[in-house]
């Protein structure tokens, strides 16, 4: 029996095969967990219909975090399928590419300032708000994803960097505010990966190289090692674990001369 057995998780973030959002459902669908899926265009329904297929998964419904409407309408659609819900995992992150090369100072605006912020992090907010009353009484867990540019700066990550600073911050606020009723709130900091988001990424290529050849492990984080991390993280295996980031990057953040 699976450690994510009897668990309900609705999975915000999958683009394709190869997000880290895919890798956390495949673990988790690994382990037992009945899994829901959302897709944020109808240009990707079909791949996120294909991944709910492949996990057993018959619930798909369209969300743009951005519209609290539609953040509403996918907790009552839930609803008519589940009568709770267990975790959710948010793996969403965005801001206007022009904003995410060059120096930081010139490239930000207020307009993408305030969009990165409400996407990448408000958002996470806006789904613990809407999906707390189906989290009730089942000791859930919420789960989201960051990166190390929260934490120091990295070149061209720019605004990227002060909006997962503010995800990371938002969840020990939630830690806080969520734990009298038994919900779990926490984050993965995850290495480089290649996925969609980052293939908009200049020279993503070699940072890729360069972590590959500096992390303790000599090697990058697949999106499998993220979603088994995830799914750890949600279960109750990690039950006295809150308000925390689990770093799932072959050892890189310890390093103090990469
Ligand atoms: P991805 O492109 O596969 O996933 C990003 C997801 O965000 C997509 O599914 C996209 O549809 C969704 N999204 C963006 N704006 C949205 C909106 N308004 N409404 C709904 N969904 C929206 O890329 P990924 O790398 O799997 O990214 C997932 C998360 O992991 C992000 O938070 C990212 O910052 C984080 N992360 C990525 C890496 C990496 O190197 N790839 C490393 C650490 C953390
Ligand atoms: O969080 C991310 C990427 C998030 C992202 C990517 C895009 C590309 C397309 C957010 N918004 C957009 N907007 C777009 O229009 N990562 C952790 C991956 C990443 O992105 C970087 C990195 C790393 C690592 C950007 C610069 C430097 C390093």
């Amino acid at each position: 029996m699976g450690f994510m057995q009897n668990k309900r998780v609705l999975i915000v973030g999958v683009a394709s095969d190869r997000s880290i959002a895919a890798g956390v459902a495949k673990a988790m669908h690994a382990q037992g967990a009945e899994l829901a899926f959302t897709y944020q265009t109808d240009k990707l329904k079909k791949r996120v219909d294909k991944l709910a297929d492949a996990t057993g998964s018959e619930i798909v419904l369209p969300l743009d975090v951005g519209d609290d409407q539609q953040i509403n309408d996918v907790f009552t659609e839930l609803g008519k399928h589940w009568d709770g819900l267990d975790a959710i995992i948010h793996s969403v992150g965005f801001a206007p590419r022009e904003l995410l090369e060059g120096n930081y100072v010139d490239v930000t605006t207020r307009e993408g300032f305030l969009l990165a912020h409400e996407i990448s992090s408000y958002s996470f907010t806006a789904l613990a708000k809407a999906g707390r009353e189906m989290m009730q009484g089942r000791n859930g867990s919420l789960l989201t994803m960051t990166y190390l540019g929260a934490v120091r700066t990295i070149k061209n990550y720019n605004v990227m960097g002060v909006a997962k600073a503010s995800l990371e911050a938002n969840v020990r606020y939630m830690a806080e505010a969520l734990g009298p009723e038994g919900t779990r709130v926490n984050a993965v900091s995850a290495g480089p990966i290649r996925t969609l988001a980052a293939s908009g990424i200049n020279d993503f290529r070699s940072m890729l190289a360069e972590a590959e050849a500096k992390t303790p492990l000599r090697r990058n984080v697949t999106i499998e090692q993220v979603g088994n991390a995830a799914a750890f993280l949600c279960s109750d295996l990690a039950s006295g674990i809150t308000g925390d980031v689990l770093y799932v990057d072959s050892g890189y953040h310890i390093l103090g001369m990469a």
